[in-house]
């Protein structure tokens, strides 16, 4: 976007929030107010989005740059990701999701982050080395948006307002994987499970989710994968464990990694994409790393079928 369409939106922006509370607004009135947005991104974006949606030409992912103005004042780096936004925060929160809701119906689960439509991915003291977009000092590693849900997000979008130069994110496209015959049979049969995700609050216990890794046609094939939390379904099943060690590094050798800019706003393909981030320090000071990001629903059907938008 060029700098003077993204001044303009803003404006815009501004203008349709009118100075309002947006952490007052129900879920879906705030979408509603998005939608209002939409017709003010430049058209350009526009086409960008929508032939990503159809035909993703380009790729599973895309990145859409120079969407925040230069010189903006944004307040302190959010403390945790169920921070509502606040100043010109709401802002970014209304742009983000006016361009996502070109995908589908954003949403979130009531188990994750207070079921904020949009959370803050940002660094929380005494998470640094957990498996959450919480983490900082240690790595987190590759993963699909909430694989143990068989509803699970069909895209996710994260659009920086602050960006860390060591904080890369990282994604790997599973059509670009290059894995033998064998091993690629071994991952599309139900010889797996998975543990919900931490970073859920869930009653009780959940139990583990079975499933194929590998799944959908050779030409656009699908993933559902988490480094940490998946495993084959029988401890004694040494192929299965092998595909998934094979997987791995097949991941690791088509890796992308893109260091988020303010004004970046990334889209990824959650069916057909892993991602995952870099170590980076957090000071905890207000200047830390900060990606907001809001997770796609892209069937009506599966939406209707929840019949609201933060399901249980
Ligand atoms: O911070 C990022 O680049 C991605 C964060 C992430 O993967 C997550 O929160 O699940
Ligand atoms: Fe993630």
């Amino acid at each position: 976007m060029q700098p003077h369409e993204a001044k303009d939106l803003w404006d815009s922006i501004e203008k349709v929030i009118d100075n309002r509370d947006l952490a007052a607004f129900t879920p879906d009135e705030f979408v509603d107010l998005a939608l209002e947005v939409t017709p003010l991104l430049p058209s350009g974006l526009r086409r960008q989005v929508i032939e990503y949606r159809r035909y993703a030409p380009d790729g599973d992912v895309v990145l859409l740059r120079g969407l925040l103005p230069e010189g903006v004042t944004l307040p302190a780096t959010a403390t945790a990701p169920w921070m509502p936004p606040v100043g010109e925060a709401q802002g970014a929160a209304l742009l983000l999701t006016s361009v996502t809701v070109m995908l589908g119906e954003p949403f979130n689960y009531a188990s994750l982050y207070d079921g904020r439509i949009v959370q803050n991915m940002v660094p929380v003291r005494k998470m640094e080395f957990t498996q959450t977009s919480q983490s900082s000092t240690g790595m987190l590693d590759w993963h699909c948006e909430d694989s143990f849900r068989d509803d699970r997000c069909d895209y996710a979008g994260l659009l920086c307002l602050r960006g860390d130069p060591s904080g890369a994110s990282m994604y790997a496209q599973v059509k670009d994987v290059q894995l033998a015959p064998d091993l690629m049979a071994t991952l599309r049969e139900p010889r797996f499970h998975v543990r919900p995700d931490p970073a859920h609050v869930l009653p009780g216990d959940t139990p583990m989710r079975p499933l194929a890794i590998i799944s959908g046609s050779e030409s656009a094939p699908e993933i559902a994968y988490d480094t940490h939390h998946l495993e084959p379904i029988d401890a004694a099943d040494e192929d299965a464990a092998e595909a998934l060690r094979q997987l791995g590094i097949g991941l690791d050798e088509v890796a992308i990694s893109h260091v988020m800019e303010q004004g970046d706003l990334l889209l990824f393909d959650n069916k057909r994409v892993v991602h995952a981030r870099t170590p980076f320090t957090a000071r905890f000071d207000g200047t830390d790393r900060w990606l907001m990001r809001t997770m796609i629903c892209g069937s009506a059907l599966t939406f209707r079928r929840w019949g609201q938008r933060i399901p249980a």
